[in-house]
């Protein structure tokens, strides 16, 4: 109750702050995209993980204006580092299911990338497999319009939720995120070797591109290349870095690692 009360004022007392985590193409170990990851500074608590209260506000409803919050000021920062001079990246954002589905979420979208100038192609957003519990049609006229605008899909996450694949060839979407659970043992677990593999070799055949997340060690960066992996991120290239973190990645010449 007292995060609850907490979270309806953060916005307004500016409480929240957007973190930024590095996405890199493994072939050229290029910085070639970044997710957005909403940190919350609270009065009194300190720092409360999104981990706690995302939750909270997908239950209370928050999760909408706290979206639109995240949605606007990731478009905004993108645009302002394109405009800066930055290489131009992805800018990738979590939604929530509850944000999918919302009526006009859509349209919402569309003012929030008109706003902020950003061209829709240089947006992704990360859904989780959570949005194939409803249905099926209604899904894919609601991914359609959201790839219709230019913005890129990604699926968080992936493998640990929805227990059907066949989705996959009908949703329009265009990177697998490989849930960290999987990356974590595949230097030394011939289970997650076998996953990661098949993943991999799945999406390629569906013409997905595939990222590993979580990814902290050199070997396991190895396997990825060995075995074809488009893109990478975790701790071993940077944890989530604020603002002004993520500007001296971005400038950067020498590769990644
Ligand atoms: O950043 P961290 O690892 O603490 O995130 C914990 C969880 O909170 C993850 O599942 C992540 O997807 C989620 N999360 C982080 N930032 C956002 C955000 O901006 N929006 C939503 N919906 N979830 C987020
Ligand atoms: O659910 P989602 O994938 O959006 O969650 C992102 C979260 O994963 C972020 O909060 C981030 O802090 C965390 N994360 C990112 N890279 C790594 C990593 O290499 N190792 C671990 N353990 N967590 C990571
Ligand atoms: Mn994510
Ligand atoms: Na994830």
């Amino acid at each position: 109750l007292e995060l609850e009360q907490g979270l309806r004022k953060a916005l307004e007392q500016q409480e929240f702050d957007l973190y930024y985590q590095p996405k890199i193409h493994i072939r050229t170990r290029k910085i070639i995209g970044m997710e957005a990851l909403i940190r919350w500074q609270h009065p009194e608590l300190g720092w409360v993980s999104p981990g706690e209260f995302i939750p909270i506000a997908e239950e209370t409803g928050l999760i909408f204006s706290i979206g639109e919050w995240i949605m606007r000021m990731a478009c905004m920062q993108n645009k302002a580092w394109q405009s800066q001079g930055y290489p131009p990246v992805r800018m990738a954002v979590n939604l929530s299911l509850r944000q999918f589905n919302q009526e006009h979420f859509v349209s919402g979208l569309a003012q929030i990338l008109a706003e902020t100038g950003l061209d829709a192609r240089w947006l992704e957003l990360e859904i989780t497999e959570s949005i194939a519990i409803r249905n099926e049609k209604y899904v894919i006229n609601r991914l359609q319009a959201i790839k219709e605008l230019g913005v890129s899909i990604s699926i968080d996450d992936f493998g640990t939720g929805y227990s059907s694949l066949s989705y996959l060839k009908k949703f329009p979407i265009d990177t697998l995120k490989i849930d960290r659970a999987f990356v974590r043992d595949i230097a030394k677990s011939s289970d997650d070797t076998a996953i990661v593999q098949a993943i991999i070799a799945m999406a390629h055949s569906l013409k997905l591109r595939v990222l590993a997340e979580g990814v902290e060690t050199k070997e396991q960066l190895a396997f990825l290349r060995r075995h074809a992996c488009d893109e990478a991120q975790g701790y071993l290239f940077s944890r989530p870095v604020p603002a002004d973190g993520m500007e001296k990645l971005l400038s950067r010449r020498i590769p990644l690692k």
